[in-house]
């Protein structure tokens, strides 16, 4: 309670209440008149208003990450989808062998990313953004890549 805002310093909440106001009487007047009245006032407010709304939806877009269950077993690898469209991928990688286990993928855009190994029943996260093109999962664990834990997924 002891400190209080310069006098003269606008505050920015209130700026930014100020501008969401005009931005919206500015759409509630313009609707009845669609094209002659907004030329002048119409390229500010849009821009100003398309900041807010561009950032929520490159949120939901990574919070819509499609799930793809990775089932690893000796010595091979099970995907739970087989055709791929560009978009951002949660691979759950489950090792359901006797021995230990884990997931890498590499492809456009993704280096070698690979997961934490696991132990027998564990299972790990690999989220990645997948362009059109191939991709190759495996399991670095050992030579299990080369006895059969190898697949490639091809984005379309
Ligand atoms: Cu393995």
């Amino acid at each position: 309670m002891s400190r209080l805002l310069p006098p003269g310093r606008p505050r920015p909440g209130l700026v930014a209440v100020a501008l969401v106001a005009a931005v919206m009487t500015a759409g509630c007047s313009s609707s009845k008149s669609s094209s002659a009245a907004s030329p002048p006032a119409a390229p500010s407010t849009a821009t100003g208003a398309s900041g807010p709304a561009s950032a929520s939806g490159t949120a939901g877009a990574a919070g819509a990450a499609t799930t793809v269950t990775v089932t690893e077993t000796e010595y091979a690898l099970h995907l739970s989808q087989s055709s791929f469209a560009p978009g951002s991928y949660t691979f759950v990688a489950k090792d359901d062998g006797h021995v230990s286990h884990a997931l890498a993928i590499s492809g456009p855009g993704v280096p070698t990313t690979q997961t934490s190994t696991l132990d027998p029943g564990g299972s790990a996260n690999l989220t990645v953004t997948l362009q059109k093109g191939s991709y190759e999962l495996w399991c670095p664990v050992d030579s299990h890549k080369s006895l059969g834990m190898d697949t490639h997924i091809q984005v379309s």
